[in-house]
């Protein structure tokens, strides 16, 4: 069992774990509310993988996740309420609103995103270290991903150029155990993920990913061993999410009483039974880590609530697009049914009127318009014009809550 950190460490990392809990019961709360829209990834039960990676990163160091980064994050040093702001679509939010909870990003704290594509994070982690390779910086990159995301064909290709180059990288795969319904025996040929990289020259080692002290010292050494030495390793840490897979997840694919015998290994209950019987920490330091974690999460709602909706007029910002929008894809999760914009037959018209209806809230006159790309990259007489409205309300007005 890794050694217990100095009594200050051990507060952080309680504290850390417990806003990050704290921070994601309470994105589960208002996303039924359905003040969070989109998509939501919680992963509650992970918090000691996650905290115990970025415990042992520097500053300049880049940190890279997938869609169940709310707590990296934060862990990172991201402020909560504008974690909180992106899940409510406002224009504090760390993507201005724009990205939900699938696309958390900050590059000040250098947390990376935020990615939708499974295995999509693992190209692009290599290209962040081979920038600091290249620029001769003394930053690693950690590039954290689930179990399913190591049968992607990306995984194979960046291990072989990782290798290849020596690339100052830490590979952690995050093995909850399930890619969506899947078990990892059900969907990895190879169940020890520790050794998937060994044919390209990546060696790999298993974690508990539920002790946030074992992780720290696996990490450290993952860190270093890239910092100093140019060799990637793949550290395999082995975790679990209380959770369904997103919001919509019946469960019907594992039984309770599995979930149950994880909970009992709960990483923060674990990590802070652990301090107190070490004497590291006493029971008024356990609950104040917990009120503080409740007093901010509680701040970062309000906050939330009361940052604006990106005003209408800014929709087609930040877009590239090589052609008239075709379309938004979203999938409310709160009920069966499509709902609009989902049916694909009905995207055109549906973001004509979205747009139309975009443009009148911010008071132009009705199409056809210049394509606001055209400002951009885009040669004249390319854009697209759009058709005249026959009328509509701004979308959010019909369905405010
Ligand atoms: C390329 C790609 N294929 C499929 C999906 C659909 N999908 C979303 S999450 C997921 C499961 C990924 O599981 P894992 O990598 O273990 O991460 P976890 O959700 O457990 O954190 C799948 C298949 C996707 N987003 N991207
Ligand atoms: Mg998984």
């Amino acid at each position: 069992m890794a050694d217990l950190p100095d009594a200050a460490t051990c507060y952080e990392l309680l504290a850390r774990m417990a806003l990050i809990r704290r921070f994601e019961e309470e994105a589960g709360r208002q996303y039924q509310r359905a003040r969070a829209g989109g998509f939501l990834h919680l992963a509650i039960g992970e918090e000691a993988t996650i905290v115990g990676t970025t415990s042992v990163m520097r500053d300049e160091d880049f940190l890279i996740g997938t869609y169940r980064t709310h707590g990296h994050a934060i862990a990172r040093g991201t402020e909560p309420k504008r974690v909180m702001a992106e899940l409510f679509g406002r224009v504090d939010g760390t993507s201005g609103g724009r990205g939900g909870s699938m696309h958390i990003f900050d590059a000040e704290k250098r947390f990376m995103g935020g990615y939708g594509i499974v295995g999509g994070n693992l190209p692009i982690a290599a290209g962040l270290a081979l920038a600091s390779q290249y620029k001769g910086e003394d930053a690693v990159t950690v590039c954290m991903f689930g179990d399913g995301a190591s049968n992607t064909g990306n995984f194979g290709e960046t291990m072989n150029l990782a290798a290849l180059w020596k690339l100052p990288i830490l590979f952690l795969v995050e093995n909850n155990l399930y890619g969506m319904g899947t078990s990892v025996e059900r969907h990895s040929a190879q169940t020890d993920l520790s050794k998937k990289a060994e044919g390209y020259g990546i060696s790999g080692e298993r974690i508990d990913g539920m002790d946030v002290a074992e992780v720290r010292e696996g990490v450290a050494e993952g860190i270093r061993l890239a910092r100093e030495e140019q060799r990637p390793t793949l550290l395999e840490a082995f975790t679990y999410r209380y959770k369904g897979h997103s919001a919509a997840d019946p469960e019907v694919y594992r039984e309770r009483e599995e979930v149950e015998e994880w909970q009992e290994k709960d990483p923060i209950e674990s990590f802070a039974r652990r301090c107190r019987e070490a004497d590291v920490l006493g029971e008024r330091e356990v609950v104040q880590a917990r009120e503080a974690a409740e007093e901010t999460v509680k701040a970062a709602v309000k906050f939330a609530e009361e940052s604006p909706e990106p005003a209408l007029d800014t929709m087609y910002e930040n877009l590239y697009a090589q052609t008239e929008p075709g379309g938004w894809y979203a999938v409310d999760e709160r009920s069966p049914e499509p709902h609009r914009g989902e049916d694909e037959g009905h995207m055109p018209e549906a973001a004509r009127e979205l747009a139309e209806a975009g443009a009148a809230y911010a008071g132009q006159a009705e199409g056809p318009r210049p394509n606001p790309a055209a400002q951009g990259d885009v040669q004249e007489g390319d854009e697209e014009q759009v058709e005249a409205p026959d009328g509509d309300v701004a979308p959010g007005e019909e369905d405010k809550d």
